[in-house]
């Protein structure tokens, strides 16, 4: 990771992410306080349609939380989700739980959530691995590109906990990096995801340094994987609600 004092984006106000900007030694990547300080950008820069996602997660939950049930955002980073579920749900009766085993990315999560004024519902953060946490009368329940992180042998365990966790009705959002079974088409949107990474600013040098630094800790798979594993943990209605290139968003009910 770069050393470099990160930019300030004049536009949005945010740190700008430059960690891969210089040429530097391979190694995996890990969510410090680095990562924390540059996230927003790096993520609005990094996933296409990130803000829709975000969006469309407060409007999902507005339409599918119940009354007295908590929801989760596992894998919470600095709490887009959380806060869209917030900002939707304020005034409803039910509370969040907002997880992430990054104690930078939670400690900077939870100077933001001091400086939101519009948060009416309680808000837990809690700095923990998504595999240890409890989940109980959930109605719904967010994996917003955090499964990508988990262990493929720890894939089934966790989402079948989560099923077990969850109140009849409630609506599970998976998104993830996902990978094809045709390689045309593989080649193809990994293709365009590069340029579109271009396009937001990235140099090629930028781009094929931070492919290196995630290859062995992101982990995509493909649409049919995710569907057979939420079929399997006892999941009924599935489908994919957003997909740009290699990126997409799914939902599924209990
Ligand atoms: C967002 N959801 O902005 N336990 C807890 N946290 C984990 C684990 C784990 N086992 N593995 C990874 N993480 C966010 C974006 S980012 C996606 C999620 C990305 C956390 C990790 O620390 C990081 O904060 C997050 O999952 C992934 O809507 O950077 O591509």
């Amino acid at each position: 990771m770069s050393n470099d004092t990160p930019q300030k984006d004049s536009q949005k106000g945010q740190r700008r992410d430059q960690l891969f900007a210089q040429k530097q030694l391979p190694g995996d990547f890990v969510f410090d306080e680095n990562v924390a300080e540059v996230f927003e950008d790096m993520i609005n820069r990094s996933v296409p349609g990130y803000s829709t996602i975000i969006a469309m997660i407060g409007v999902l939950a507005e339409r599918h939380y119940q009354q007295d049930s908590v929801l989760y955002d596992l894998g919470c980073s600095l709490g887009g989700a959380t806060f869209a579920m917030a900002h939707a749900l304020s005034n409803a009766n039910c509370s969040i739980v907002a997880v992430d085993n990054s104690t930078a990315m939670i400690e900077t999560m939870q100077r933001k959530k001091a400086s939101l004024d519009f948060i009416r519902i309680p808000i837990e953060c809690r700095c923990e691995d998504v595999l240890d946490v409890n989940i109980v009368n959930a109605s719904v329940v967010v994996l917003n590109f955090t499964l990508q992180f988990v262990t493929l042998t720890e894939r089934q365990g966790l989402i079948e906990r989560i099923y077990k966790g969850m109140n009849p009705g409630g609506i599970l959002i998976i998104s993830e990096k996902i990978v094809f079974p045709d390689e045309k088409l593989n080649d193809l949107f990994i293709d365009m995801y590069h340029s579109f990474k271009e396009n937001m600013g990235y140099s090629k040098l930028e781009i094929s340094q931070k492919r290196a630094a995630l290859e062995n800790v992101l982990l995509p798979e493909t649409i049919d994987a995710h569907r057979n594993r939420l079929n399997q943990a006892g999941f009924g209605s599935f489908d994919v609600w957003f997909q740009c290139f290699n990126f997409a968003s799914m939902v599924t009910f209990k």
